[in-house]
């Protein structure tokens, strides 16, 4: 192991190589600090080439790699087990743009470049990529092609997978699988680009790709409006899309509690309805002339709304910091989970038609079943993917409790949900958090093509080992 430690520090340099770090650096724990692992390196390449070698080198001496972006995963699947032999392969450098084709709408970037950073590259140019998150302004496009995130705006764009035209990954034997031509259509053979796209790591480095890139829309209009339960969130999405059709980008569900939560964990946020003490939505809409049509159809759609009983009030932004202040709510829930000592997390989702049903069952008995627990109900509810995060009861060392009772909260909730016919992981991945989950509830024929697709590409098991199957 010495000497290939001593050939990375070669490839890489020797400030981009730390070899034995301590056990205290950052990028050995994850996000929600569940996992604190080890390693023998951290690397940080600044090419595609070194990575490439770095693999190589790696893959010759039967060193594990543990692919790393912003480090803001909710699975641990960036970070290496507690047995010290695994290398940190950090994308951080790999970090430029590489071009930006303004007449195919497309941006071909680096796997390190920052979500908001590469937000801001096509805004300069007139462009939208239409990705968002609360952590954009940590993760990088590597770690959102390799989870395939969801976000914001999944509800007309798409998750991470459909914005990619094209990837270049290092391979587990360090071979470089490159088409960065960003064609639209292209049919031959298999789209091999799929593969990577949410393999979180395990069957390669993706270290570029081209994103599809979407006109900017001229007028924004974002709203907040006070709902009593989630099926009417769906009514008025419904309405919505009957009334301006694909115009709507986002649709957000803020439960009651959830954002009493907030409140209470940052008391100069302002709420926007005074008082509401029911249930909340933001949705935003999108348009590509003035905005005048949009505003018409979604003031009359409100009326309706607002008439038949499906909202009880709404409030619209009327500048882009009111509309900023409005996202700034609902992007702040993680933290106010995190700032009130943390919550077991859940990304559940389900077919748009099952999910108050599933929501009323988790909402009514997982209190009933572990008395005093909190909950933070929230999410994308326009994709039927919700974050059903409970919160240890107030009196209670919340570390201690989610100890003694994490996994058989986890086990209720993801049970009902695939009772359902849902998902237990609608945008986070699996990473170590739900590897057995996936394998106790995945069918055996998908577990065993899973397997032997790993298999196939990565022989040896050194890419991400322990994550995903
Ligand atoms: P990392 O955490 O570094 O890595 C994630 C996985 O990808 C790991 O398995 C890692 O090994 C692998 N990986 C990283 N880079 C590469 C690469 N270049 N090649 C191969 N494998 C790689 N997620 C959503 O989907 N939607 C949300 O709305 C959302 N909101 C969030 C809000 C907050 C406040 C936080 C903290 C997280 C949120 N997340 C969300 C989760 C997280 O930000 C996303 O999963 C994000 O895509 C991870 O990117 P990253 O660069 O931090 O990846
Ligand atoms: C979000 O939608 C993220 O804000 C984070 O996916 C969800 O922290 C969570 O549970
Ligand atoms: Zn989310």
């Amino acid at each position: 192991m010495q000497g290939a430690l001593r050939e990375l520090r070669r490839i890489v340099g020797a400030s981009a190589c730390i070899v034995d770090p301590d056990p205290d650096d950052p990028r050995l724990v994850d996000e929600r600090a569940n996992y604190h692992g080890r390693a023998a390196a951290i690397v940080t390449p600044g090419t595609t080439a070194e990575v490439a070698a770095v693999v190589t080198v790696c893959a010759d001496a039967g060193l594990a790699i543990v692919p790393q972006g912003g480090n803001t995963g909710y699975c641990g699947g960036a970070t290496p087990d507690a047995h010290g032999h695994s290398v940190v392969l950090c994308l951080a450098r790999l970090n430029r743009i590489r071009a930006l084709d303004t007449a195919a709408a497309t941006l071909t970037a680096e796997a390190g470049v920052v979500l908001a950073d590469a937000q801001a590259a096509a805004a300069d140019r007139k462009l939208l990529l239409p990705l968002g998150m609360g952590s954009q302004g940590s993760c990088q496009l590597g770690g959102n092609l390799s989870t395939n995130a969801g976000g914001l705006s999944v509800l007309r764009y798409g998750t991470a997978r459909d914005l990619v035209a094209g990837l270049e990954v290092v391979l587990p034997d360090g071979k470089v699988l490159s088409d960065l031509r960003g064609l639209r259509k292209d049919n031959t053979g298999y789209d091999l680009k799929q593969l990577f796209l949410g393999a979180e790591g395990t069957l390669g480095i993706i270290t570029a790709a081209v994103l599809r890139l979407q006109p900017q829309p001229r007028s924004t209009l974002t709203a907040w409006l006070a709902i009593e339960h989630v099926d009417q969130a769906l009514r008025l999405l419904g309405d919505l899309r009957g009334g301006v059709g694909d115009c709507v980008t986002s649709c957000e569900y803020v439960a009651g509690a959830a954002f009493a939560l907030l409140l209470s964990r940052f008391p100069d946020f302002q709420d926007p309805l005074d008082g509401h003490a029911g249930d909340h939505v933001l949705v935003e809409l999108m348009a590509f002339d003035d905005g005048e049509a949009l505003r018409a159809g979604f003031e009359r759609i409100v009326a309706g709304a607002l008439e038949a009983g499906t909202i009880r009030d709404a409030v619209v932004a009327q500048t882009e910091t009111q509309r900023r202040a409005l996202w700034m709510l609902r992007e702040s829930i993680p933290a106010a989970e995190k700032l009130a000592g943390g919550s077991v997390k859940h990304d559940v989702s389900v077919s748009l038609g099952a999910l108050p049903e599933l929501a009323r069952i988790l909402c009514e008995q997982t209190p009933a079943r572990f008395p005093g627990t909190r909950l933070s109900v929230y999410g994308h509810v326009g994709d039927g993917n919700l974050h059903f995060n409970v919160l240890a009861p107030p009196d209670c060392d919340a570390a201690a409790y989610r100890g003694h009772h994490a996994e058989a909260i986890s086990a209720f909730v993801h049970d009902t949900t695939l009772a359902s016919g849902g998902s237990f992981s609608a945008e986070h991945g699996i990473g170590q958090l739900k590897r057995g989950l996936l394998v106790a509830s995945a069918a055996p024929v998908e577990i065993d093509l899973m397997r032997r697709l790993k298999h196939m590409l990565d022989p040896r098991g050194i890419m991400n080992p322990g994550k995903v199957v």
